[in-house]
């Protein structure tokens, strides 16, 4: 195939609720919408997971824009692409900017499965036909209205709670939540908000069975984390810390955790993300499929790759309506009992709803060769 036109749309989303963790607080939700267009006209999309602010990686919207469109764009329009795989092999030469790679890669992805008339998770190798999923609950006023949320998503069925946590908000409101939920999944993120010398603080958490730990230390450590993992019996998960499946064999060699969160626009697309999924696999670690407050493209493409069997953790892609008044896909992802369905239409499964993108889109252009 060949890619004659890119579109990107810079969308603006307004969140039902603000989402706190302990680097910031999202109040709206901008991103970059990646269309591709074969030489008949169809459309495969991709969302990128860049934020407004390089608070959870060093990525943004606007670098996003420039690096696809002086990069990353230049390299696919018009080449004959035979598989999404050659793409990732395209971008090798340009360092990082993995959520700008894997915006316009999974469009390419999403592109491909349509034009062979199957499922997206089909054509990466998934074979569930649902998947479990969790919930990530932000940081709170009060520990009051935290545990008011993690009730209702009790009572919804999310298969596991998240909650955010930040020195100051977290010893003591793990205590208060086992209290009332003594035996639900429950897991803490910290968002890379501790160091090494807080050591005695994260062996507290110990205490309170929880399913794991995720990124407890800095964004860009795998070193440090081992020494933590050595001294805790809770399992430690990496999010920010993996960018590659080289990343992902560095962490398991050294025992910096015993699960990985794979974030398809982290690892720089879907191509990584299987990788890192088989590299787990081999080496006996389970995967989840992390979630960055995505609208429903980025929703579609997240549960697309945790058909593949080795995703054995429930993710963090709740239902649309959890964030948005009206989502940008059709149907909408709905969540039954913690599980969403998966879709058997060609590609993401979901059409895209091109008048709300058009009344969310507050920049637009077009890109051929
Ligand atoms: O670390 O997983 C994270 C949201 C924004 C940035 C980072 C993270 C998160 C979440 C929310 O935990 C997951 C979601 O519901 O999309
Ligand atoms: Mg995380």
């Amino acid at each position: 195939m060949k890619i004659k036109n890119v579109i990107l749309r810079h969308l603006k989303m307004k969140m039902k609720f603000p989402f706190t963790t302990s680097f910031g607080t999202f109040l709206d939700k901008e991103f970059i919408l990646v269309e591709v267009q074969d030489e008949n006209g169809r459309s495969g999309w991709g969302e990128s997971v860049a934020f407004m602010s390089p608070l959870y990686n060093e990525e943004t919207l606007k670098t996003n824009w420039h690096i696809l469109e002086d990069f990353l764009i230049p390299l696919v329009l018009d080449k004959e692409i035979n598989h999404p795989d050659e793409v990732f092999d395209l971008f090798e030469p340009i360092r990082k900017n993995n959520m700008a790679k894997s915006a316009i890669e999974g469009a390419i992805w999403d592109l491909y499965a349509k034009r062979q008339n199957i499922p997206l998770a089909a054509a990466l190798g998934g074979e569930k036909k649902e998947i479990e999923v969790g919930i990530s609950i932000g940081i709170q006023k009060s520990v009051d209205e935290l545990l008011t949320i993690i009730s209702g998503a009790v009572t919804q069925g999310y298969r596991r709670i998240k909650v955010k946590i930040k020195p100051g908000w977290d010893v003591d409101v793990i205590r208060e939540i086992r209290k009332p939920f003594p035996t639900i999944q429950l897991m803490a993120d910290a968002n890379s908000a501790y160091r090494l010398s807080d050591i005695d603080l994260l062996k507290q958490l110990d205490e309170f069975d929880l399913t794991m730990i995720e990124q407890p230390l800095a964004s860009d450590d795998i070193v440090d984390h081992a020494q933590v993992q050595k001294q805790l019996t809770t399992p430690i998960c990496l999010d920010e810390s993996i960018h590659s499946v080289e990343d992902a064999r560095k962490a398991i060699s050294l025992g910096s955790c015993k699960i990985i969160n794979i974030k398809i626009g982290r690892v720089g697309g879907l191509t990584e993300s299987k990788r890192i999924h088989d590299l787990c696999q081999k080496h006996g670690l389970p995967v989840w499929c992390g979630g960055m407050l995505e609208a429903g493209v980025g929703r579609a493409h997240n549960i697309a790759l945790t058909t593949l069997a080795n995703f054995t953790m429930p993710g963090d892609t709740a239902a649309s309506s959890r964030y948005w008044e009206k989502d940008i896909i059709e149907p909408e992802v709905t969540v039954h009992d913690g599980l969403i369905t998966v879709p058997n239409a060609p590609g993401i499964g979901y059409d895209v709803d091109l008048n709300t993108i058009e009344k969310l889109t507050v920049r637009e252009q077009i890109f051929s060769k």
